[in-house]
């Protein structure tokens, strides 16, 4: 652990910890953020009476639109002279949304991705190849400053130019990666592609996140790559990567830094908080940023939570794995689609490679949901070859079998109908250094 004491500081300890850092931030967005004076003068809550995080609960939640409505920095609690740094979200639609760091905030960017990273497998001294991109976008930057907090060895790779990327890693011998999981997928067919098995390729950890993955993607990159893969969570609105990951020994819920961020799940449609335990969306309060302070910020993100300690004494909360996110769910005839669980229905399918695109389109008033699925090599091998190439009635069988197959699996986890093609390896886009996006949905094109 790279700070014990906190990471696995008694619940009671840490919620008196985490009542006062409310009660002092209370006062402080009340003081210098026009925006929070108005809305706790409307909830009738004057920052004396902040007892602790709970009482905050009774502000409504912050959104990326009330960002947006003030941008650039109309959010932010300190003079610009106190800004050391921009980042921005990676927002695909219209303006981004800008986040500040004071020097404090720098300092803390560097702890909670050194605690990550550390979860994740890192120790002083390995070397560190950092795939995420260095830029506007928080990945690069943020995982910087933690594996330099934690003493390690870093080769700012950052996204893109994969022939350049493995030649770094067989030279320079990484022990650790950084990058999203799409592009460990990437990386791991280069390798493959030029002959190296994965027990010839140095990297043992690799600290994934940016974009939601299953278990499926997991294991073909623990595989591929020969690593154990940790899965890191973030948002650049409430810091950047480092908000939460894995402990690499358990591999089961990312911790939360609570002494830094507040957790709550809450309803999708009622906002009303949830108890442990039931999935809902995420919602964050920053309890010692200076920049930009949010209370209650609705990161969008459907996930589960639990408080109950890990085995491994750390005592913070977890996190499930990111379903999706509320705005990015698919609505395919009435029914509620997550692209995850496309995945989920078809994990253990022995043909099915990890690779997929989900189309959605709609065609007079229906919508159509299209799964273009990649075949693994042997799968390609034994049945596809015949039809892809338009020949061998035996193979067209084969795939027809397969199909329903799929088809079958779709409609028994989601209910819902789905036209399937089958592909093969090589032929779904790849990451190409960032974040991929696995759904094109022609409706809103
Ligand atoms: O993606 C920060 C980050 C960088 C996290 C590197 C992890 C590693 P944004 O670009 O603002 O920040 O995007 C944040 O990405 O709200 C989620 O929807 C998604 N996301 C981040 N981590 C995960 C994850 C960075 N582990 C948005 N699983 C978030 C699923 C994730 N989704």
């Amino acid at each position: 652990m790279f700070d014990p004491a906190v990471e696995t500081l008694p619940r009671p300890q840490l919620r008196a910890l985490q009542d006062g850092r409310a009660r002092r931030l209370a006062a402080y967005v009340y003081e210098r953020v026009p925006f929070y004076r108005q809305r706790m003068d409307e909830a009738g809550l004057h920052p004396g009476a902040v007892r602790g995080v709970a009482d905050l609960t009774r502000l409504p939640l912050t959104r990326k639109e009330d960002l947006r409505a003030s941008y650039p920095m109309g959010m932010f609690a300190v003079p610009q002279e106190q800004v050391l740094r921009i980042h921005a979200s990676s927002g695909t639609r219209g303006r981004p949304t800008l986040v500040g760091y004071t020097r404090r905030d720098l300092e803390t960017f560097a702890e909670v991705n050194a605690r990550s990273l550390a979860a994740g497998g890192a120790r002083p001294g390995m070397v560190f190849h950092n795939a995420y991109g260095y830029g506007l976008f928080t990945g690069g930057l943020g995982l910087h400053a933690g594996a330099e907090r934690l003493g390690m060895t870093v080769v700012p790779a950052s996204g893109g130019m994969t022939e350049r990327q493995v030649m770094l890693i067989l030279d320079l011998q990484p022990q650790i990666i950084a990058c999203t999981p799409s592009y460990a997928q990437t990386l791991a067919e280069a390798f493959r592609s030029r002959g190296v098995p994965p027990d010839q390729i140095s990297l043992e950890y690799g600290v994934l996140g940016a974009e939601p993955w299953t278990e499926t993607i997991r294991q073909d990159v623990e595989r591929g790559l020969g690593i154990r893969a940790t899965n890191i969570y973030g948002l650049s609105e409430v810091i950047g990567p480092g908000v939460a990951n894995e402990a690499v020994e358990e591999q089961d819920g990312s911790y939360l830094w609570e002494d830094h961020f507040y957790p709550e799940i809450v309803d999708r449609d009622s906002g009303e908080p949830l108890p442990d335990g039931e999935e809902g969306v995420l919602v964050i309060t920053t309890l010692t940023k200076e920049a930009l302070p949010l209370l209650r910020y609705w990161t969008g993100d459907i996930t589960s939570l639990t408080r109950e300690p890990g085995p491994g004494g750390r005592t913070h909360a977890r996190i499930g794995r990111i379903k999706g996110r509320a705005d990015d769910m698919l609505i395919v005839r009435g029914v509620n689609v997550y692209p995850t669980q496309i995945e989920a229905a078809l994990a253990g399918l022995a043909e099915a490679s990890p690779h997929y695109q989900l189309l959605v389109r709609r065609t007079r008033t229906l919508d159509e949901l299209e799964l273009r699925l990649e075949l693994t090599e042997e799968a390609f091998r034994a049945v596809g070859e015949g039809v892809l190439a338009d020949g061998d009635q035996r193979g067209k069988r084969a795939v027809r079998v397969l199909r329903d197959a799929v088809q079958h699996r779709i409609r028994e986890h989601l209910g819902i109908a789905v036209e399937v093609s089958l592909l093969a390896p090589g032929t779904v886009p790849r990451s190409a250094g960032g974040k991929l996006h696995r759904v094109v949905d022609e409706r809103t094109l």
